[in-house]
């Protein structure tokens, strides 16, 4: 898929993947407690999972769609090696939305006023300890009750009841809108938007500042503006071509109990007091297919870890321009560890690279810079330039006591009274740095990799004779 062939909608790609061999349906009726998710989860990376009468229900359940690297290129119309510099040219130069008219669009074809989620939309429980059913691909979208100015996030919503569901809310834009709204005793209007394309889902995760409408993204992705309607119970504007839509309102002063729930460091986040919402309509396309998110699989990580790469990328460059590729290793939940490719000109460079690194974003523990003749996409190179280039005493950065990952299990070792650890205390542990560069000199070919001259050029596939058939008595070809 290249420029004008970018998926508009999600149904247009998961034709896209079904044309190509990549979604797999599955067979009617899977159960949407545990089993449903545990078939996605084994096709995750391998296939797209399409699931009809999940549970019984009419509506069919999607997941996994955007669960490799290169799909989520294909989609944006460029080579693997392109994405992050595509990303970060999008997020960069947003293109405003345009408008068609409220109860026009294709998600509004369909509008429930009597609410009834559970029967309504076939929403997954997914992990062994999770509290109940979870939507987890759900792009919360609101205004800001002071600028007007639109904001996307993919929050994970528990159900509660018929009208009701609970919502994490990390100290990002849509809880500073609802704390604005709250101290005014206002309710949020927010809509949850179920079922989107893979480039206004990976918009939703591009960090930037307030004040900037991911949609805007998306449209700079799709290299033209994204269409959206208006809500039928509010001013939240969503995308034309979403399969489902979730009216409601936050509510102000209300908070009730939400998890456990099993979150991507692939570990049980606590029951705590949450946020609620009050649905007041669901809207849908004729048709419509529900969009799940397997906890802690690809297509979750990725989405969070390609925006990540792209703005971690642009950060260093700004002060090192030799830093060449970065990449968030899945095995790191595409949060956590970090790998650099950099061009080193002095020594001692890599340990100025990796302290700007750790200091760029709370959530990275682990920085290892490595020179550019490793691809940092793949572990097992890293891992050999750390086996090879690294001397602990020599290259090793330690920094502790700084804030990480609150969902990182290993920072509450030997802190007392955990349930009752105020915020300002959680998350606290380690940094690590690892130079794994070479020195720039070295005696003969102390550091020089091996390579068999031409390995980079032969087609191996064309020089192999076929069907033949050796005649071990002579060791002649036939
Ligand atoms: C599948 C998935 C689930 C997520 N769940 C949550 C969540 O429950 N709460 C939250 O605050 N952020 C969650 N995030 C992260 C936010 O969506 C992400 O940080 C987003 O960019 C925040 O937007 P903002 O910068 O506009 O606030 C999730 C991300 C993904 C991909
Ligand atoms: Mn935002």
């Amino acid at each position: 898929m290249t420029g004008k062939n970018r998926p508009r909608d999600m149904r247009q790609w998961l034709a896209h993947l079904a044309r190509t061999d990549r979604l797999a349906v599955l067979r009617e009726g899977v159960p949407l407690k545990h089993t449903l998710a545990a078939m996605a989860k084994l096709l995750d990376g391998h296939k797209a999972a399409y699931f009809p009468r999940p549970g019984g229900h009419a509506m069919p359940v999607v997941s996994g769609f955007m669960a490799q690297r290169a799909w989520i290129a294909e989609a944006l119309g460029v080579e693997s090696a392109g994405l992050l510099e595509a990303f970060r040219t999008a997020a960069e130069s947003p293109l405003p939305w345009r408008e068609v008219e409220a109860g026009s669009a294709p998600c509004q074809e369909v509008v429930l006023r009597d609410v009834d989620l559970l029967a309504q939309l076939p929403i997954p429980t997914h992990s062994e300890f999770d509290s109940g059913p979870y939507i987890t691909a759900g792009m919360v979208i609101a205004r800001n009750p002071v600028t007007g100015v639109q904001n996307v996030s993919i929050n994970r919503i528990q159900v509660h009841a018929r009208d009701r569901m609970a919502i994490l809310l990390l100290p990002r834009h849509l809880h500073a809108f609802y704390q604005e709204a709250e101290a005014r005793g206002l309710e949020l209007p927010v809509a949850v938007v179920i079922g989107a394309d893979p480039l206004t889902l990976l918009a939703s995760q591009a960090i930037t500042p307030i004040d900037y409408d991911e949609l805007e993204i998306a449209g700079a992705l799709h290299g033209e503006p994204l269409e959206v309607v208006k809500c039928l119970t509010s001013d939240v504007r969503v995308p034309a071509r979403a399969e489902i839509v979730i009216e409601g309102r936050l509510l102000p002063g209300v908070r009730e109990e939400e998890g456990p729930f099993g979150e991507f460091p692939r570990y049980y986040s606590a029951k705590e007091k949450r946020e609620v919402i009050a649905v007041d309509a669901i809207t849908h396309r004729r048709g419509p297919v529900f969009h799940t998110i397997v906890p802690a699989e690809l297509e979750h990580l990725l989405l969070g870890s390609i925006p990540r790469e792209a703005t971690l990328l642009s950060h260093l460059q700004r002060s090192f321009p030799g830093v060449l590729d970065v990449h968030l290793s899945m095995g790191g939940v595409g949060r956590y560890h970090l790998f650099v490719k950099f061009r080193k000109r002095r020594e001692g460079e890599p340990k100025n690279v990796l302290l700007c690194a750790l200091g760029a974003h709370y959530d990275l523990k682990q920085v290892i810079v490595v020179d550019d003749d490793v691809d940092v996409h793949d572990p097992k190179q890293v891992e050999w330039a750390v086996a090879t280039r690294f001397q602990a005493d020599r290259d090793l950065v330690v920094i502790s006591g700084a804030q990480g990952s609150v969902l990182d299990p290993s920072t509450t070792v030997g802190v007392d009274d955990i349930e009752n650890l105020p915020p300002a205390l959680q998350g606290i542990g380690a940094k690590m740095g690892l130079d794994a560069t070479r020195p720039l000199a070295y005696a003969g070919h102390i550091f020089t990799k091996v390579r068999i001259p031409g390995e980079e050029e032969i087609d191996i596939a064309a020089q192999i004779v076929p069907n033949a058939v050796v005649d071990w008595e002579t060791g002649t070809v036939g």
